[in-house]
């Protein structure tokens, strides 16, 4: 059985309408990265904070999945072995029918409670003053891995990288590590290298590159 390591990006939800990060006009251009995606710039600001998730949790929320969500998920239901790791925080992946996503950076529908620790789904808009469920605490934030924090589930993706015939990057840039970094720890374990994006993120550091909109390509490499 080949075992396949998927790692998609923000790239991959593109054509559903969400924003990339680094592309022209994209998050980051419009925002600074240390106010709203940093523990530091939550405590400083999390009415801001709040404001710019609740805009991309309505916006998540109102997307609908593409073909290559759901192409991705005819792999993982055609054959075994597929593990497929999003850096991304909305949830097209499940709503195109994908099943076991390891969202590394967390979930834009789930929330966290800063002080006890507990998560659970969030609302549509959340606010700083939202009381904890569990402990009552006005500390909740949205469930999800921020600049400096420990992303999720790092063991059981490292476990996968290393054991992988074939690591697949889809619509990621590659810039944000550790995420970035699986490409390479894949190689030193063996695996074949493949990266689907608009273009090459980085020519030379994948095996293969094939380079389109992810709507088309992936569909066209899972068929
Ligand atoms: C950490 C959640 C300690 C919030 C995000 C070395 C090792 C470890 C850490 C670091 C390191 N060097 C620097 C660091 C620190 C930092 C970092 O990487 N900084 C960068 C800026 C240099 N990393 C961290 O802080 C991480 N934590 O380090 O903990 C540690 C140490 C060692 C080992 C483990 C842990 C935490 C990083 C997570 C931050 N949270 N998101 C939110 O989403 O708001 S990151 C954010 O960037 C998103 O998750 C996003 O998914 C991710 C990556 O961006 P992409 O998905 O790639 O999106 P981007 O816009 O960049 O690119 C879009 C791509 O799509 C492009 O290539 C484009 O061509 C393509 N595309 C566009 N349209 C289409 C398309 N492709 C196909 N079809 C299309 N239609």
């Amino acid at each position: 059985m080949t075992r396949i390591v998927i790692l998609t990006g923000a790239g991959v939800s593109a054509e559903s309408g969400l924003g990339t990060f680094r592309d022209k006009g994209g998050l980051w251009d419009r925002y600074d990265l240390a106010q709203v995606a940093t523990p530091e710039g939550f405590v400083r600001n999390p009415a801001l904070v709040h404001d710019f998730y609740n805009a991309r949790r309505a916006n998540a929320l109102d997307a609908l999945p593409n073909a290559a969500h759901r192409a991705l998920a005819r792999l993982q239901g055609a054959r075994a072995g597929v593990t497929l790791v999003t850096q991304n925080i909305d949830d097209l992946h499940e709503r195109g029918g994908a099943r076991e996503v390891i969202h590394m950076h967390g979930q834009i529908t789930r929330a966290l409670c800063s002080v006890c620790g507990s998560r659970w789904d969030a609302p549509r808009a959340m606010h700083p003053r939202d009381a904890c469920p569990a402990c009552g605490e006005p500390a909740t934030r949205p469930d999800m891995v921020w600049f400096g924090e420990y992303p999720y589930h790092m063991e059981r993706i490292a476990e996968a990288l290393a054991a992988c015939d074939l690591f697949v990057a889809i619509g990621t840039s590659g810039e944000v590590y550790p995420a970035a970094g699986f490409v390479e720890e894949a190689a030193g374990f063996g695996a074949e290298t493949l990266e689907i994006n608009l273009e090459p993120s980085a020519p030379g550091r994948f095996d293969q590159v094939i380079a389109g909109p992810a709507s088309l390509t992936v569909p066209a490499w899972v068929a």
